[in-house]
């Protein structure tokens, strides 16, 4: 049979290839958009068994898991239906350890960096790209120590070409595990302690997949993770906390950590590992050992146990069942960890793909402290106060330097795609500050508990921890935008640890151009009545 070149068959032969491209540049330029609507209620929520009413996406602690994959949009509409008067009636939600691309970050939820917090009855709907992105992030309550009152969840990107999928045999929203500290009394009341004490409030539970108990509480029952002998788990792990880190191990079994924060990691064995607030791991856990229960031993830190009778920090553990393992909880003893520890070093980190931290075009020093006597934390002197008009606002009517913003707005700016360097000294008081810069991560040049400087390979996350080693940190101001750069325990943060870093003014005004709806947020909050501006 003969085929002329202008039979329908041949002329669609050979637009094919065209045809084909054609369809996958449509392919990359339609990102997929994953929608979910969060009503941010006030009810009753009970994870370690007392009773209180919280602030609760959907009414439930954590609120709906965000499970998407490499690729997407998330679009997700923010219902503000808070009505109790005892807590903050405003809020605002920012997708933490996400990079907000270059014309988005308008919707990027910082209070008065990038947007003005919305009020009861108010709506807004957030969309964010997720670009290349790809790992183990949480979305919370960016407004003052909102998320305290339970404003927190997950979110997850899949990575369908994961390089490390051989490693594992199981990743899916069972082995998400979350860690946090709970609190019986209001955030607004924990803070009004705070300020009037200098003592931070320490948390009445530590909950393991919300699930946790306290001294003198009824017998919650323990978060169950089941496993198959056999089987390979890649578990997340997100500490969703407001103030407390925790310390995680399993009895009787290793962890292997492949990512930190977002960055794929090369396979690292350990058998216990810290997590800071906001801070994120995965690990693969081989249900190698006899069929049984296991203790995960999820061990609260953060406060003088002795400010709060109720907190029991190792009552906020797991259990780890064997499938065909009775129903039980494990019979050995609840340990604070292992006997003999191998512990997570975080300059042992590194990413699977490194990429050698370039060196700097600026270097900025943030000595941080806190005056005898006063709940005030400093940068260099000065504490954060958040200013009334929001910083992206200001740069969108032509702020452009250091000096058009006030002192205490601690914003540091700088050209776009420069290299900038963070020394945090040693803190000879020891404080731990678990710094995280939003929209970007950051090469850790520095870990707080070596003394080596590694531009080589270290690893590149979003949260990293100060205290009395001291740390490094780079990053690029490749991202137009102003970026929070706060400690993340959140008490300290309210008082004023925070500063701001703004890359390519210029850039900025030609890149971002922000919604309408975005436009209305400010004028809106600024009406709300006092008691619902909080
Ligand atoms: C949250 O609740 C609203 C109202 O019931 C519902 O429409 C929405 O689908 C829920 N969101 C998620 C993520 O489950
Ligand atoms: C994603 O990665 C591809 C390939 O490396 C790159 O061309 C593209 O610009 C990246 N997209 C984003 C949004 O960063
Ligand atoms: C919680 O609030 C109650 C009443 O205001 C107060 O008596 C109690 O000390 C608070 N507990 C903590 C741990 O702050
Ligand atoms: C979560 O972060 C807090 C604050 O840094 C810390 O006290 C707690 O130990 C962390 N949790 C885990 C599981 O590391
Ligand atoms: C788990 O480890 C402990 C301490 O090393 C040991 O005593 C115990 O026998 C182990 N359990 C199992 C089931 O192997
Ligand atoms: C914590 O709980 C454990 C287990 O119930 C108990 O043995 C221990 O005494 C408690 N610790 C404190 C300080 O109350
Ligand atoms: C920044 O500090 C490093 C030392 O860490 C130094 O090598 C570099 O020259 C400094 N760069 C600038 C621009 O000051
Ligand atoms: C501006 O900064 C000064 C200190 O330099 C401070 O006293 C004042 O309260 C700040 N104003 C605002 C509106 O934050
Ligand atoms: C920070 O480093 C110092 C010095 O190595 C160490 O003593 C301290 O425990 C470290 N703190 C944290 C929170 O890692
Ligand atoms: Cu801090």
């Amino acid at each position: 049979m003969s085929s002329s070149l202008s039979s329908p068959m041949m002329q669609f032969l050979l637009a094919l290839p065209a045809l084909l491209a054609a369809m996958k540049a449509n392919a990359g330029a339609a990102s997929p958009i994953k929608e979910y609507t969060l009503d941010i209620v006030n009810g009753p929520v009970s994870p370690d068994g007392f009773t209180r009413i919280g602030v609760l996406a959907n009414g439930t602690f954590p609120g709906p898991p965000m499970l998407v994959t490499k690729g997407d949009t998330l679009r997700v509409t923010v219902n503000n239906k808070l009505t109790d008067n005892s807590m903050r009636l405003s809020t605002s939600i920012d997708f933490d350890g996400i990079f907000t691309n270059t014309d988005n970050v308008f919707n990027e939820g910082s209070p008065f960096v990038t947007t003005c917090p919305f009020g009861p009855g108010a709506s807004y709907t957030y969309e964010v790209p997720l670009g290349n992105q790809t790992g183990s992030y949480w979305y919370h309550s960016q407004l003052s120590v909102q998320y305290a009152d339970g404003l927190r969840g997950v979110v997850v990107i899949y990575d369908p070409e994961d390089a490390q999928a051989h490693l594992y045999d199981v990743d899916d929203e069972s082995t998400i595990w979350t860690v946090a500290d709970w609190w019986h009394n209001t955030s607004v009341s924990g803070l009004a302690g705070y300020l009037a004490t200098q003592i931070i409030p320490v948390a009445d539970s530590g909950l393991f997949n919300a699930a946790g108990r306290y001294n003198t509480g009824p017998l919650t029952p323990y978060a169950v993770q089941t496993v198959t002998k056999g089987t390979r788990y890649r578990f997340r792990i997100i500490n969703i906390s407001a103030r407390s880190d925790f310390t995680i191990s399993i009895d009787n079994h290793t962890m292997t950590v492949i990512e930190t924060d977002g960055t794929p990691t090369s396979p690292l064995e350990v058998n216990v590992l810290d997590v800071l607030v906001g801070q994120r791991y995965s690990v693969v856990v081989t249900a190698d050992q006899p069929i049984g229960n296991y203790w995960i031993n999820s061990i609260l830190g953060g406060g003088n146990p002795a400010h709060n009778s109720n907190l029991n920090v190792t009552l906020g553990r797991g259990i780890l069942r064997y499938e065909g393992a009775p129903a039980v909880e494990p019979s050995g003893p609840m340990t604070l960890g292992p006997a003999v520890p191998n512990a997570l070093v975080e300059s042992n980190l590194h990413p699977l793909v490194p990429i050698p931290a370039p060196e700097p075009d600026y270097n900025l020093t943030f000595v941080t402290n806190m005056p005898a006597g006063q709940t005030v934390w400093q940068i260099n002197g000065i504490a954060y106060i958040s200013p009334v008009v929001p910083t992206l606002v200001k740069i969108l009517d032509g702020a452009s330097t250091d000096a058009d913003f006030n002192q205490t707005e601690n914003t540091f700016v700088f050209p776009a795609n420069k290299v900038i360097q963070v020394t945090f000294p040693p803190d000879p008081a020891n404080e731990l500050h678990p710094f995280h810069l939003h929209g970007n991560n950051f090469w850790v040049v520095k870990s707080n508990a070596t003394e080596t400087i590694n531009t080589v390979d270290p690893i590149r996350r979003d949260v990293a921890g100060t205290a009395s080693g001291g740390m490094i940190l780079r990053f690029t101001t490749d991202k137009p935008g102003p970026w929070f750069f706060h400690c993340h325990i959140f008490y300290h943060f309210v008082a004023g640890l925070g500063s701001v870093i703004v890359g390519g003014p210029d850039e900025i005004r030609q890149q971002v151009h922000p919604t309408e709806g975005w436009d209305a947020l400010c004028p809106a909050y600024n009406a709300l009545p006092a008691n619902e501006q909080r």
